[in-house]
């Protein structure tokens, strides 16, 4: 058939891009027409985001997306969790507030208390953050909760200020601790126990709904005519997983790699068991009725700010801690402590080794590989612990994301989890984003998508090094995960 052109806009914590995707016959090939950068603003002691500027962003990417002829549809995903809140009038109500803030410390110990873990778990099945949606709406001013008629997910918002719609599409609204897994409606007793207005949560749409043609201020903006937005899954780690390039074997997991290594499973339907829960793992809405079973692990974040305290050459630091040998310190990355952003990021890693008794890393690519090392044996015990709550082993890992590009982590995790990994395609939340759209609009014909991504994508495997790292599984009869060095 003919080229279909669209225009997935992906937001991620740390930087953002838009990009023309150009699918043809079962092809998707993905060009990034603009990219920057995204981070928190500390403003008045806590911390925004700077919305208004990742719109213009938008905007210019979008421009960019016109001059190059017909484009069929558009689409926003990302980061999750976060809102703004909109008055009567379709204003927004003060900034959109980040989810490291200051604002929610302590927050999420009041509501546990008052609301209980159980009834909180067992109504939405998402892992205790401080962050989630349900505890960031605790800590809002009743002033500004009352002057608002809706409230909006990131890409909603934007998605509104697009074309007027204001709907929750799924996969984003899963992710917010107000969402029930079961039921695929808000969980009404829980938003009623909360005190949250039920009025404030628009109804929920699937991934792939039209919602409607560009505001006449975007057509003038940007130049483009006749294109619709068309809701792609949202959550950014929901258009990644989309586009995890697993066939249709089975016995697989992945790590979507960026600001936060989200470790999961796709599973055939919610997982609420007491092991479930006592792993703290999250149920989040995927493509087609299927569930995320995932943990956040706390990624490349703790990277990122040490990063931003040195004002280091990145490609030289990791050459170097990949010079390092292995079995250095170790520390758990999910502790609390490394949640907030600070120039100390490097003071706590050193901190979190020295306190448990291990050498100290000292130089900068001593930090980075402690880092990683920590962040590869986490992500390994992430995966035994999927496995004995799902019961399905687990015999290959695919890494997504912008992390995806580390080899040295790669290869620390290989290791680590003593399974292959598959690494790439870097870009797969465009990737997700742009499929879901396609397919919407009829333009995939009926080609799986996840083939899609194969057939477009190179991939990097890496073999775990050292000999098998993993005892043969009590069952199976086989072992798995052995490696001839
Ligand atoms: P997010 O969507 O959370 O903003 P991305 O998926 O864009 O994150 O990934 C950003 C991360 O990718 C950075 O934190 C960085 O650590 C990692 N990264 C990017 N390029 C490379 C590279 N060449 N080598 C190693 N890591 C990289
Ligand atoms: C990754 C991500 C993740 C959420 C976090 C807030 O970008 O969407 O899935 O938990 O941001």
């Amino acid at each position: 058939g003919a080229p279909t052109r669209h225009v997935a806009i992906d937001l991620g914590a740390s930087s953002g891009r838009v990009a023309l995707g150009t699918v043809q016959d079962g092809w998707l090939e993905v060009e990034v027409l603009h990219r920057f950068p995204n981070g928190g603003v500390p403003v008045s002691g806590g911390l925004q985001w700077d919305i208004l500027g990742l719109w213009r962003e938008v905007l210019h990417g979008l421009t960019l997306a016109g001059q190059r002829g017909v484009v069929a549809s558009v689409g926003v995903n990302s980061w999750a969790v976060d809102y703004g809140l909109l008055d009567a009038h379709g204003e927004l109500l003060g900034g959109v507030h980040h989810y490291r803030s200051p604002r929610l410390d302590g927050v999420m110990e009041r509501v546990r208390t008052d609301l209980g873990d159980d009834a909180i778990y067992e109504a939405t099945g998402i892992q205790f953050l401080p962050f989630n949606t349900l505890y960031q709406l605790a800590a809002e001013r009743p002033e500004r909760l009352a002057e608002a008629e809706v409230l909006l997910m990131v890409p909603d918002l934007l998605h509104f200020w697009l074309c007027g719609a204001k709907a929750t599409e799924r996969t984003n609204a899963s992710t917010t601790g107000l969402y029930d897994p079961r039921t695929g409606d808000w969980a009404w007793a829980l938003v009623d126990a909360a005190g949250i207005p039920r009025a404030l949560l628009p109804h929920i749409v699937e991934p792939g709904t039209d919602l409607g043609e560009l505001r006449p201020d975007v057509v003038r903006e940007t130049g483009l005519t006749g294109t619709r937005v068309i809701a792609p899954a949202t959550h950014d780690t929901a258009s990644a997983v989309a586009a995890v390039p697993a066939g249709e074997e089975g016995g697989w997991a992945y790590v979507s790699s960026g600001t936060w290594s989200l470790v999961g499973v796709e599973s055939p339907r919610p997982v609420l068991t007491d092991a479930a829960r006592n792993m703290n793992l999250t149920n989040e809405a995927g493509l087609g009725g299927t569930t995320r079973l995932l943990k956040n692990v706390m990624g490349l974040w703790i990277v990122q700010e040490c990063r931003r305290a040195w004002n280091a050459d990145f490609a030289a630091l990791y050459a170097d801690a990949a010079a390092l040998s292995t079995g250095g310190p170790v520390f758990d990355p999910d502790d609390a402590r490394f949640l907030a952003p600070g120039t100390d990021m490097p003071a706590r890693v050193q901190a979190a080794c020295r306190e448990t008794g291990q050498p100290v890393p000292q130089t900068p690519p001593e930090i980075v590989r402690c880092v990683l090392d920590s962040l590869a044996r986490r992500i390994a015990d992430v995966l035994d612990g999927l496995e004995a709550v799902t019961g399905t082993p687990i015999d290959t890992l695919y890494v997504v994301g912008g992390g995806s590009q580390g080899d040295l982590l790669n290869q620390l995790t290989a290791d680590a989890t003593g399974r292959p990994v598959i690494a790439g395609p870097v870009e797969a939340t465009l990737i997700g984003n742009l499929l879901v759209q396609a397919r919407a609009g009829g333009h995939l014909g009926g080609a799986r998508l996840r083939d899609v991504v194969r057939a477009s994508s190179e991939l990097q495997t890496f073999t775990p090094s050292s000999g098998p790292a993993r005892a043969p599984r009590a069952g199976t009869g086989q072992t798995v995960g052995e490696v001839i060095p």
